[in-house]
């Protein structure tokens, strides 16, 4: 008979049962016992011990034999999928889209046909250049991917947070990513278009040229998610139950106003919090904020097609909103964080090609290309032709179909016939009247690897576009043009570029040129077609033309320091808070200070955690003793040296006005330094708060 050594049974890996439970309060504390489940394998063999591998002796080698181990340790080394190959950086939301009235005159699409009817929708919000784990302030266009999982099939409008594209046909898609992402000797830089193969590319592709102009724009660098617009880009079509056709481009309105970020602040950002963008969206969500967009679409015949001054087929060119309002037609709002980040935002697959009956495609070559492309990635990147069993992705409706097997089949048929016509009267069939009929649009044509001449004035939207903004954006744009370039060593890629800059505005060629030190202007680039100068400015395009008519949804950091005065916070607080936006506490030290009264404040940061970049406006609510030592802290200074240099609003009281001194800035600047001293104050703050940014102080104090 063997006998079973005796071996220490003593724990020594971990501490036992060590439980946290939440107290009414919400405060985690420390319990000793639990009902809790027995841990078991994938198999479901129940595991005695999780912290030590079987071995040979407590010091001798691990055994092949230890199928826990092998299963725990396999089942890690797969945990990865692959990233997207685009987009691999999201964040996503569910929610509902509400129809506003029926659109049965244009679409027989089941979504458009009741008027208040709510179909679940699933979104999500990326970066194209970055990996997964790379930053959420990354210059870069922002994805905007909605699943409305209808009443008849899943509808994806997979679009992004700029209504144009770089190029006009889906065969250059692998060459304009593959310039952006890092450079593939030298791997990087990561999530940044400054570099040489980008503008080298972009330089050599004058129909990238509009698409830009808005890169270069602050729409490429957005506040929140939740400030931002979305367009599905392409011309698509309604169809009705008559089988007409009417082309439809899709807008998607934030109700809170369009907002983005300072430049400079989006570096600092990247640093301070690389999650900002996934973090407001959660918090807003977790609070019951909820976001929430307004469809709108641009309805038009082949007659305005026609007549349009640029081809609808073209994904380098928009309609300006002055020239084809778009009409609201429902909205969509998100509710609900997914449960678990991989199998809901990681998972989910975006496909163009999912529309439901009454939804069609145009020709345009990018849409064309698309269809190809989104079906294909899902089959490397989820690694089987079942991801649309994965709840996600399923559609919420009826479905029918004879598809089976293949790797991890989670819905497998029962029943003999997987086949149709049968004779035995089993199973789905198709439907002439219900199903999706493509548009029978009339083609006839040559054979050919050809670009339509309607497809070639690269310039005069860019022109358009530049127009079209504030002095302020204006001003940014020539910013991030420099910068961007600036990046570039190969001078005649600067040049080249410049060279095209002259056929969209002299004078911002001009700024940028000097800027780069260029002494002799090039000529200007050739051009297809003669820019045009005729094009009216579009205020559509511009943020801060659109910008919010309150502050609901922003946040305002309150630097506060022992000695402050509470009853000043509280009457802050509340003319914060009745105007829908959030106040979050920041103090020299963890936990919070102490108030003259002797009350102790909470503090949600501390000041080195806390910097003026996470908020959209800030009060520094300083008591004179207080003063004194933030004075002493480089992270006191850079708070309000970036807040004043970003243009933010600045309420203070009489006791921080030392502190903005020693940041270099003097407190009767401009109208946004805020003296801070009773209710009605606090109260004139946030009004003003709604402008968001002051921006003329840029160029008043030569920031
Ligand atoms: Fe995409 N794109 N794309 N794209 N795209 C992908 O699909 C592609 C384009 C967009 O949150 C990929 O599932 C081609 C325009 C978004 O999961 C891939 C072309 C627009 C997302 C792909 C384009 C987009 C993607 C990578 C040129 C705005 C993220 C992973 C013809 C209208 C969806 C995936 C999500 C993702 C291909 C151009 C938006 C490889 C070939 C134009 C928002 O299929």
């Amino acid at each position: 008979m063997t006998k079973t050594p005796r071996l220490s049974t003593r724990n020594i890996a971990t501490v036992h049962d060590q439980k946290l439970e939440r107290g009414e309060g919400g405060e985690l504390h420390q319990i000793a016992e639990a009902d809790t489940p027995i841990l078991t394998t994938a198999q479901g063999a129940p595991v005695s011990d999780d912290q030590n591998s079987l071995k040979i002796g407590a010091r001798g080698p691990t055994v092949l034999e230890d199928f826990h181990f092998r299963e725990k340790i396999f089942h890690f080394d797969h945990e990865r999928i692959p990233e997207r190959v685009v987009h691999a950086r999201g964040y996503g939301a569910h929610g509902f889209f509400e129809t506003y009235d029926s659109l049965a005159a244009y679409t027989r699409a089941d979504i458009f046909q009741r008027a208040g009817e709510r179909t679940p929708a699933f979104v999500r919000f990326s970066t194209v250049a970055g990996s997964k784990g790379s930053f959420d302030l990354a210059r870069d266009v922002r994805g905007f991917a909605v699943k409305l999982y209808t009443q008849e099939g899943n509808w994806d409008l997979v679009g992004n947070n700029i209504p144009v594209f770089f190029i006009q046909d889906a065969i250059k898609f692998p060459d304009i990513i593959h310039s952006v992402k890092p450079e593939p000797d030298r791997a990087f830089p990561q999530a940044q278009s400054a570099h040489d193969n980008f503008w080298d590319f972009i330089s050599l592709t004058p129909e990238s040229m509009h698409m830009i102009m808005w890169v270069m724009s602050d729409r490429a660098i957005p506040r929140s998610f939740r400030f931002m617009e979305g367009f599905g880009v392409h011309t698509f079509r309604f169809v009705n139950a008559k089988d007409e056709s009417t082309f439809v481009k899709f807008h998607w309105k934030p109700k809170l106003g369009l907002q983005s970020v300072a430049w400079n602040e989006a570096v600092k950002i990247n640093g301070a919090d690389p999650d900002f963008h996934r973090r407001d969206l959660w918090q807003a969500i977790q609070s019951g904020n909820f976001p929430e967009w307004e469809m709108r679409v641009q309805l038009f015949d082949q007659d305005f097609a026609d007549s349009f001054d640029f081809d609808v087929l073209d994904p380098t060119k928009l309609i300006p909103e002055e020239i084809l309002e778009p009409i609201p037609v429902g909205r969509l709002v998100l509710d609900r964080m997914p449960d678990n980040f991989f199998a809901e935002t990681e998972q989910v697959a975006f496909m163009t090609q999912n529309v439901p009956p009454g939804i069609d495609f145009s020709n345009d070559p990018l849409l064309q290309g698309r269809n190809f492309s989104y079906l294909d990635t899902q089959l490397k990147r989820l690694g089987s032709t079942n991801f649309t069993h994965l709840p996600i992705n399923a559609p919420k409706c009826p479905f029918h179909h004879f598809q089976q097997d293949g790797h991890m089949a989670m819905r497998n048929p029962v029943g003999r016939v997987n086949y149709q016509p049968n004779s035995f009267g089993e199973g789905p069939r198709e439907s002439p009247q219900q199903g999706f009929r493509s548009f029978a649009d009339a083609e006839e044509g040559q054979k050919v690897r050809l670009r339509a001449e309607s497809f070639a004035d690269h310039y005069s939207q860019a022109r358009q576009f530049f127009q079209s903004q504030t002095a302020p954006e204006q001003r940014h744009i020539a910013m991030a043009l420099t910068f961007e370039l600036s990046k570039v060593e190969t001078p005649v890629i600067r040049e080249r570029m410049v060279s095209h800059l002259l056929n969209i505005d002299e004078g911002l060629a001009v700024t940028v040129a000097d800027k780069l030190g260029i002494k002799k202007l090039p000529a200007p680039a050739d051009a297809a077609v003669t820019p045009r100068d005729d094009l009216q400015p579009s205020p559509a395009l511009s943020i801060i033309e659109n910008g919010p008519n309150s502050f609901a949804g922003r946040k305002v950091g309150v630097l506060v320091s022992p000695g402050t005065d509470i009853s000043l916070l509280k009457k802050l607080q509340t003319a914060i808070e009745k105007e829908g936006a959030v106040m979050e506490v920041i103090a020299p030290k963890v936990g919070g200070v102490e108030a003259a009264d002797g009350t102790w404040i909470e503090a949600r940061h501390m000041i080195d955690g806390g910097p003026s970049v996470l908020f959209d406006a800030v009060a520094l609510l300083i008591s004179d003793q207080g003063a004194e030592r933030l004075i002493g802290e480089a992270a006191a200074r850079d708070f309000v040296a970036d807040a004043f240099a970003h243009c933010k609003f600045i309420a203070f009281t009489p006791g921080a006005v030392p502190l903005l001194q020693k940041a270099g800035v003097d407190h009767e600047a401009d109208e946004g330094l805020i003296p801070l001293v009773d209710a009605k104050a606090a109260k004139a703050f946030v009004e003003t708060c709604r402008r968001l940014r002051l921006w003329g102080r840029e160029t008043a104090v030569k920031l």
